[in-house]
């Protein structure tokens, strides 16, 4: 495992002294009228939120409901990340994979210089030089973020470490990450005249470029979350995942959790979500089973590496939460709901009129005279929504009140377990085992889920989203794949136990077949007994399935149609499942790895000896 010092060759030409010159470069091509170099100290948020409110970018909320809180409202425009606007450019387009789309790099370096000259005139530069994971830590990365948003400043401060130990850090020859950011509104014209700002600057169009192999990355016209939080989603994922496809770790879209047993077992779960399918419930889950305790680590991204002792270690690199408002309540997500009770950006929820907030899904009814996302009193006759339903809240981790204590542990925690789960509304039951790593890299590859508000796209659509990195790999996701398997070699017979799970299945009449939040303890309750070896499985065509007896319903009766329905497979749904899986691989072409083609017809062949 390569440290931060071990720059790989690609990089190592921006070298230690690089970083000045670099800001230097930048000012001339931005020109900005002031740099700010922030530090993540407390003093900087206050004088950025304060100027934010002035400015009207940030709404403050009230300090006897809310305290330190603040709602921005985003442009109706840039509520969500653009995959349709997000680019792969590297050097070879084979590189970038069917799952991206891919820019010649010098055709888009053009673009780029075009875009950025003078992009920032009239505004004030900030320049974040921020660590993911601790700073200094042996599998931390650190990264220089320029943006002329205040609003990605601070929110850039809340989601990762900002501290001017990470300059230290690049002096001292650590490689880094450049990122540059712009609205692409700049505040004086051609001929030198001022424009008026407007509380949620941005651009019609929106780019957002990785370069991989010289692990950069830029990004125009937009304001919000993955798009402009460039070290989450661009860095931390894309960017990341291609620095560890060449070390030999992952970057995975993964949440991770410590959850311990009425016993005192302790577990690590790592589970791939796609965006806004639950992962900050999982992560925060108040278990409905007494004696069990969940822990939070993290909610959205894991780097994945072989430790030491030869198991499968998961870091969280994110200080930050960014997750969705909308479905979060006193009831679903109760941790979440005291996460939130102070020291939160809220960004497209509702206002009330007490200076508070309010969404679909947070457990009151929404109270007379509510303002909307937009700003617009609410008129629930009309049918709209009064948050969007892709609001956000940004909220330190810390802030958290199951944070696990060892939370910023260098080297993470060794995994257990790795679960995968998409929202499906039918065919793909409860949980599954894998049989073994490969079929659990089959059950990855093949993961597909309903679109989100989370990206732009038909809500409800179903998608294949392997691993929940469709919008995240900064590289072929088939050699995603390889790496899986190959990293299964690796770890032998120490390899993490891999499940899929589908909270989300409905009824003909679209009633959800499982409870879900809290409850799902009783799915993590079987996989911890299989870990353990106390129960067995029942073999089932999709994998290893739970004995009826096995899974713990107590208190929870349920009809038993509901629970054959949860395990039972549909040979002819099953068996269309195929056609489109097979469609989905072969899209893949020659990178494919065998072994799931192996595993897609080892599948096909169950099914025909399950209608025999
Ligand atoms: O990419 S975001 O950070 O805006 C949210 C997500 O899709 O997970
Ligand atoms: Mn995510």
């Amino acid at each position: 495992m390569s440290t931060l010092l071990e720059a790989p060759a690609v990089t190592a030409s921006r070298g230690s002294a690089s970083l000045h010159a670099w800001v230097a470069r930048m000012r001339a091509l931005l020109l900005p009228e002031r740099v700010v170099w922030c530090d993540g100290s407390e003093a900087q948020r206050e004088l950025l939120l304060a100027e934010m409110v002035d400015s009207g970018t940030l709404l403050p909320l009230s300090e006897e409901l809310r305290p330190g809180s603040f709602l921005a409202r985003s442009d109706p425009d840039d509520v969500a990340r653009l995959e349709s606007r997000t680019f792969i450019c590297s050097a070879r387009e084979a590189d970038a994979g069917p799952n991206n789309i891919w820019r010649e790099p010098s055709l888009m370096r053009a673009e780029l210089d075009e875009r950025f000259a003078g992009v920032m005139r009239g505004r004030t530069l900030y320049v974040l030089p921020f660590s993911m994971g601790p700073v200094g830590g042996p599998l931390s990365r650190v990264g220089v973020q320029l943006t002329d948003s205040p609003y990605v400043a601070v929110s850039t401060a809340v989601m990762t470490r900002v501290s001017a130990e990470v300059v230290d850090l690049i002096e001292a020859g650590a490689d880094w990450v450049p990122a540059v950011h712009s609205v692409g509104m700049p505040l004086v014209d051609e001929r030198g005249r001022r424009i008026a700002d407007v509380p949620w600057p941005c651009n019609e169009t929106k780019i957002i470029a990785h370069f991989p192999e010289t692990r950069e990355i830029w990004s125009y016209g937009s304001g919000y979350g993955g798009n402009a939080i460039l070290a989450k989603k661009c860095f931390a994922l894309r960017i990341a995942s291609a620095i560890g496809r060449d070390e030999g770790w992952l970057a995975e879209h993964m949440l991770l959790t410590r959850i311990t047993s009425p016993e005192g077992r302790s577990f690590h779960v790592a589970a791939a979500f796609p965006s806004a399918c639950g992962k900050t419930n999982f992560a925060m889950m108040q278990p409905s089973l007494p004696g069990w305790r969940v822990e939070m680590l993290g909610d959205d991204i894991t780097w994945l590496s072989r430790g030491p002792d030869g198991r499968l270690w998961g870091m969280n690199p994110e200080a930050g939460l960014f997750g969705v408002a909308p479905g979060t309540g006193h009831s679903t997500n109760p941790v979440a709901m005291r996460t939130i009770a102070q020291r939160t950006i809220f960004t497209n929820v509702a206002l009330t009129p007490d200076g508070d907030v309010w969404w679909e899904g947070i457990g009151t009814p929404a109270p007379e005279g509510l303002i909307d996302w937009r700003g617009e009193p609410w008129d629930p006759a009309r049918g709209a929504p009064a948050a969007h339903p892709n609001a956000r809240f940004t909220v330190a981790l810390e802030e958290c009140p199951s944070l696990a204590e060892d939370w910023d542990a260098p080297r993470g925690v060794p995994i257990d377990a790795i679960v995968l789960g998409g929202r499906r509304s039918d065919t793909v039951p409860l949980v599954t085992e894998a049989r073994d790593w490969q079929h659990g890299v089959f059950l990855g590859a093949t993961m597909s889920s309903q679109r989100t508000a989370a990206a732009e796209g038909t809500v409800g659509e179903v998608r294949f989203d392997p691993f929940a990195m469709q919008p995240f790999c900064g590289y072929d996701l088939a050699d995603h794949w390889t790496e899986w398997l190959r990293l299964g070699e690796r770890l032998g017979a120490r390899a993490p136990r891999i499940f899929r799970v589908n909270w989300f299945r409905r009824d003909a009449d679209g009633r959800f077949l499982w409870p879900g939040f809290g409850e799902n303890v009783r799915v993590v309750d079987w996989m911890l007994r299989r870990l353990g070896g106390e129960v067995p499985a029942s073999e089932s065509v999709l994998g290893l399935v739970p004995e009826r007896r096995d899974l713990d319903l107590e208190g929870r009766p349920l009809p038993a149609e509901d629970i054959e329905a949860r395990r039972g497979v549909d040979p002819d749904a099953w068996w269309r499942e195929t056609q489109v899986i097979e469609h989905h691989l072969d899209g893949y072409g020659l990178r494919l790895p065998a072994a799931l083609t192996e595993e897609l017809l080892r599948l096909r062949c169950g099914l025909w000896e399950h209608i025999r």
